[in-house]
């Protein structure tokens, strides 16, 4: 955006622009529908990516969730990039072909634009990471949405309940509307009983990490997550992270957090699930603000690694030999 401290990035105006590009030019393959609004009233966007993608088929599904954390821009630099590579790469690439016909794909390209917008809108970056929702009793504003999400929420230390926090987790589960208009939208996509989303990538930004579930415990066989299925995120995040570069680890070796999608998603909708930490891998190299001039090689980066987790949709426990 013009007016942003760097104008390489691409502000809301501009992204809902790209989405309407995106689904004119390519109106077969891709549609877009608003799934709600944030709390200052902004659109909240779903891109679908798929053949006949006016049609609910009976194929699976993928979601892919950008910006969370306003401050952490390369996220939706990295939808604009799938959205591309997805369509333009629609009958040009065989291996993108197959899987755009056999998937339905989700891409949910900016889930916090109050706090994008909020985190762009002056000469230089705010450092932005919540929402921009008013705490009552408090002049401190925002709840962190990656701990707002309604599975041991608020449980182990893993947030804070302090309003002035940057990672205060809300007055209740849902509480932000933000994070109500995703799980209500991922809610939906349970048809015949059901979850049609079998995987799915919430994209943060720094460190250069694949991240998987739980992020509330140390532990990896605990109630909710058998044996099996910790060896699929496990053995599908290092098969992924070989493609990007980045460090695959379980989610709480970075630290506790509850209340984040990645353990919603699992915890709750048995959705496999990783949380990419783009570019960079430290401060030093620019932390939450690298300069756009790092935009196409470090969303590029990630092609490779998202065309593994689309492929293994079908059946993410086949990586360890198992069905579903
Ligand atoms: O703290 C977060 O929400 C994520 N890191 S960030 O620097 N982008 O804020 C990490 C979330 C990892 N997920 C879990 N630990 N469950
Ligand atoms: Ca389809
Ligand atoms: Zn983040």
């Amino acid at each position: 955006a013009l007016a942003s401290p760097d104008p390489g990035y691409t502000d809301h105006a501009e992204l809902l622009d790209i989405v309407e590009e995106v689904v004119t030019e390519h109106s077969g393959i891709a549609r877009s529908t608003v799934i709600g609004t944030s709390y200052e009233g902004r659109d909240i966007v779903a891109v679908k990516i798929s053949d006949n993608a006016a049609t609910d088929e009976d194929q699976p599904e993928v979601l892919f969730v950008h910006a969370q954390h306003a401050r952490e821009h390369l996220t939706v630099e990295m939808a604009v990039h799938l959205m591309h590579m997805l369509t333009d790469g629609y009958g040009e690439d065989a291996r993108i072909t197959e899987l755009v016909d056999s998937r339905e794909i989700w891409i949910l390209p900016n889930v916090n634009p109050d706090g994008s917008e909020y985190d762009m809108a002056g000469g230089t970056w705010r450092n932005w990471r919540k929402n921009r929702q008013p705490n009552a009793g408090s002049r401190s504003v925002g709840t962190d949405l990656n701990r707002n999400w309604d599975y041991r929420w608020g449980c182990c230390n893993g947030s804070s309940g302090s309003p002035s926090s940057a990672t205060y987790r809300g007055s209740a589960p849902e509480s932000a509307p933000e994070v109500r208009v995703i799980a209500d939208f991922v809610r939906s996509r349970v048809v015949g009983g059901e979850q049609q989303i079998t995987s799915a990538v919430d994209f943060h930004t720094y460190s250069e990490l694949v991240l998987w579930p739980f992020g509330y415990t140390y532990g990896e066989v605990v109630p909710g997550m058998t044996r099996e299925e910790y060896d699929t995120h496990e053995a599908l995040g290092t098969y992924i992270a070989q493609a990007n570069g980045y460090t695959p680890q379980q989610s709480s070796d970075l630290y506790i957090t509850d209340g984040s999608i990645g353990d919603w998603l699992w915890g709750d909708q048995r959705i496999v699930n990783f949380t990419f930490e783009m570019y960079p891998r430290n401060a030093r190299q620019g932390g939450f603000y690298p300069p756009s001039s790092v935009i196409e090689r470090e969303t590029a980066r990630n092609e490779e690694a998202v065309l593994r987790l689309l492929d293994y949709a079908d059946c993410p426990y086949r990586i360890v030999g198992a069905q579903a």
